[in-house]
C-alpha cells in the first residue's frame, strides 16, 4: 500500500513537471545579428515584433532621453512604444534647435542653450525625423512603434528582445536609408531563437536556430 502511495506520488509529480514544460504563455526570446549593409556600421537597426503583442501598450513612466551632445543627436536612431514621451537636453555648451517636419509629429522646439530640456510625447505611430535648423549635419531619427518588443542593434550588430508572448508575429527591420522589412516568425513556449539576419534591397534572409 506505501508502495502505491510512492509511485502515486512520483507520477502527480511527474505530471506536474510535465505541464510546467508544456504550460502555454512562457515567455520566448528573439536575439542575434541584424545587418542592413554589409561591411557598413551595424549599430542603429531596430527590430520590433508585431502581429501577436499585448494591445495595451505602457510607456515609461519617466522621459527616455535623446541627447544633443558634441554636436550630435545621442541616440542617432530611437525606437519608443507609442504614448513615449521622450526628453531632448542640450549637453553643449552652444545653442541647438530640435525640429520635425514629419507627418508622425510636426513640432519646433525652437533654439535652446545648455542645461535647458524641452520633452515632446509621440501619440502616433511611424517614423519621425529630426534636424537641428542651426547644424545642418545634425540628424536622427525616432521610430514610434505599437509594440513592446522592439530593440535597437548595437555597434556588433546585436540585438535581444526578451518576454515575448509566444505566437505567430512579423519580424520587422527598420534602418535608416532602407525603410522597413518584415518576414513572417513563429514563437513557439519559452522558445530562444538566435537569429541572423542580412537585410537586402526589398528582402531579408533570416536563419533561425
Ligand atoms: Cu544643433
Amino acid at each position: 500500500m506505501e508502495g502505491e502511495e510512492r509511485i502515486m506520488r512520483w507520477m502527480l509529480l511527474f505530471v506536474a513537471l510535465l505541464a510546467g514544460i508544456l504550460a502555454p504563455g512562457q515567455p520566448a526570446r528573439i536575439e542575434g545579428i541584424a545587418v542592413c549593409t554589409p561591411g557598413a556600421p551595424r549599430e542603429n537597426v531596430v527590430v520590433f515584433l508585431t502581429g501577436n503583442q499585448p494591445t495595451e501598450l505602457e510607456p515609461p513612466k519617466d522621459p527616455v532621453l535623446l541627447d544633443q551632445r558634441r554636436l550630435r543627436f545621442t541616440p542617432h536612431v530611437l525606437p519608443i512604444v507609442r504614448g513615449t514621451t521622450v526628453a531632448f537636453p542640450n549637453s553643449d555648451r552652444i545653442r541647438h534647435n530640435v525640429f520635425s517636419a514629419s507627418e508622425t509629429r510636426m513640432f519646433n522646439l525652437g533654439t535652446y542653450p545648455f542645461g535647458v530640456v524641452r520633452t515632446v510625447t509621440f501619440d502616433k505611430p511611424g517614423v519621425v525625423e529630426l534636424l537641428c535648423n542651426v547644424h545642418l549635419e545634425m540628424s536622427a531619427h525616432i521610430l514610434v512603434l505599437e509594440t513592446p518588443y522592439f530593440s535597437s542593434t548595437d555597434s556588433r550588430g546585436f540585438f535581444r528582445i526578451a518576454g515575448v508572448v509566444p505566437g505567430v508575429y512579423s519580424l520587422n527591420f527598420w534602418c535608416e536609408h532602407r525603410g522597413f522589412i518584415s518576414q513572417e516568425l513563429v514563437l513557439r513556449s519559452g522558445q530562444t531563437s538566435t537569429l541572423q539576419a542580412i537585410l537586402h534591397a526589398n528582402e531579408v534572409t533570416v536563419a533561425q536556430r
